[in-house]
């Protein structure tokens, strides 16, 4: 007998020894242990003991025709095969052992995705109805999506084998996020961003569930956004090639799409807009005084409207975001006929900020959108804000409760615990930053609709932005996705399945940062 015949027949063994264990040992809770590997941790995972291969030829079967899901299942695939060679003798395994497909059953497969959109998944390797094959059902095509996302982390290339395994089977996964509101923002205007680079920034939101892009598109140092009703605004990008058309929006709004993440657009008004008066001049206080936007001219309002008339062509997330923190109203004020204008209408500087971002709003709901404004619109006139207007945190703790105790919807980001830019915050801080801290009642913990990273671009830029969101947008992102009871008390406890979701980054082409270099490896106690 020679010697290949011999391990064939080892492997063979053994593969027949942990098939028939497995079905033995069965099933035991993943919180009881620590084998589970998946991140975020599902809702519910039970597993078992025995080892699947994946056949070469393992395919898609699905009860629907989508292409997204096609595509999807595509990138899965060739996500945990990495460039191996898979040339094992599969006649060497036991049929019983195989995986021929996974069929996927999509129950409502036409709905597009929205906030709130079904993302629920029910996954089973092997089917139990149907040994040879593994079974994912969800309601929508972007539950199923996350029901890929977690099928890809439950495989293996095995390089003794030469072959792409499910550990551990059978596998029952039942799972859904906690929150539907679950963002990472990026910001173009400090630093162009390249759209090689924003497409990778969505697949890699993609392998953590997470499932908003905050597009911080505009702000004082560059305007790179084409908006066909005022040509000229995009003068005020830091140079012709770095600029986005607006098919180049689309583009983004399309990519994430297929992923199951929506993008949320902000124009910061009426501060953080000083490029906007590089193409249209009388959009400033004065060419020495340049923001916030001039409050006193209808062109402003105009523009506004223009910009949210296009955005609305591009961007069919039901938010958009409105900005309105950090005004500075001093150049109103000093400049004369600004200051003309205000005591012409009784008003005073902070009357004038009301006046704005409650305009700015009604724009944005005429065309369909509802809104997000940063904190400082809340804390100066809340109680003015429009009824569908959610909040976005970033200030301080504490805001979210008055914030739903006043009926409105908040988005957490404090800047102490969810700031990527802030380069001493370790990933054990991202992960033990709760949103409902100190909001108990249950109607109001619906308010809390969710939580984002923010990846502010002044010190960053496409050469260091992978490394500088992850891990630890992945931190908050289990924090974002995973029932309460089932997170950690202690980030100790996750810190072998978090570095083991930062490799299955690096083997993806994602270049996350090393746990212990993530936020400087700041001490934790
Ligand atoms: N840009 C805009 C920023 C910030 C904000 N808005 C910011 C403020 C403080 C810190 C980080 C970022 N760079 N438009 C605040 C929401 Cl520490």
């Amino acid at each position: 007998m020679g010697k290949m015949v011999v391990s064939e027949w080892l492997f063979y063994a053994v593969a027949v020894a942990a098939l028939v264990l497995g079905n033995a040992l069965a099933v035991s809770s993943a919180s009881e242990n620590s084998k589970v590997k998946i991140w975020p941790m599902p809702a519910s995972a039970s597993y078992g003991n025995a080892q699947l291969y994946l056949t070469n030829d393992f395919g898609l079967s699905s009860n629907h025709e989508s292409q997204a899901l096609k595509d999807a299942f595509d990138r899965m695939l060739a996500a945990i095969k990495l460039d191996h060679v898979i040339d094992a003798n599969f006649s060497a395994f036991s049929p019983s052992s195989l995986l021929r497909a996974l069929h996927i059953v999509v129950s409502s497969p036409n709905e597009q995705l929205q906030y709130g959109t079904d993302e629920s998944y029910k996954l089973m390797v092997p089917s139990p109805e149907k040994p040879g094959y593994a079974h994912l059902e969800a309601k929508t095509v972007y539950g199923a999506l996350h029901g890929l996302q977690t099928f890809s982390q439950l495989c293996y290339f095995s390089i003794t084998r030469r072959v792409l395994e499910v550990r551990m089977s059978p596998w029952t996964v039942i799972d859904q996020p906690r929150f539907p509101y679950r963002g990472l923002l990026i910001d173009t205007s400090r630093h162009y961003l390249p759209m090689t680079v924003i497409k990778k920034v969505i697949d890699s939101m993609s392998y953590a569930k997470l499932n908003v892009l905050h597009w911080h598109i505009v702000d004082t140092q560059s305007f790179p956004l084409e908006i066909p009703s005022y040509p000229k605004l995009w003068n005020g990008a830091y140079s012709p090639s770095e600029r986005y058309s607006a098919a180049d929006a689309a583009e983004v709004v399309s990519y994430a799409q297929e992923r199951g993440i929506n993008v949320l657009a902000e124009i910061d008004v009426p501060g953080h807009a000083l490029s906007w008066g590089v193409g249209y001049p009388s959009l400033w206080p004065s060419k020495d005084c340049q923001q916030p936007l001039d409050v006193s001219n209808e062109f402003t309002f105009k523009v506004l409207d223009g910009i949210l008339s296009d955005f609305s062509k591009i961007f069919n997330f039901k938010f958009v975001h409105l900005g309105g923190d950090e005004v500075d109203t001093t150049c109103w004020t000093t400049t004369p006929r600004i200051r003309k204008w205000l005591k012409r209408h009784r008003m005073n500087e902070s009357q004038a900020y009301q006046y704005f971002v409650l305009r700015a709003q009604n724009i944005a709901l005429s065309h369909g959108y509802e809104i997000v404004n940063w904190e400082e619109t809340f804390n100066n006139f809340g109680s003015k804000l429009s009824r569908k207007t959610v909040v976005h945190n970033w200030l301080g703790s504490g805001v979210a409760q008055r914030v739903v105790e006043s009926g409105l919807r908040c988005i957490v980001s404090n800047q102490d615990k969810w700031y990527l830019d802030h380069l001493d915050t370790p990933w054990q801080e991202f992960y033990i930053n709760e949103p409902l801290t100190n909001i108990s009642n249950s109607k109001q913990q619906e308010l809390v609709i969710g939580g984002e990273v923010c990846m502010w671009g002044e010190t960053i830029d496409g050469s260091d932005i992978e490394q500088t969101i992850w891990p630890r947008a992945a931190a908050a992102a289990e924090r974002l996705w995973t029932p309460y009871d089932k997170l950690a008390k202690n980030p100790r406890e996750v810190t072998g399945r978090l570095a083991h979701f930062r490799c299955l980054l690096n083997q993806r082409g994602v270049a996350a940062a090393p746990l212990a270099g993530s936020g400087r490896a700041a001490p934790f106690n």
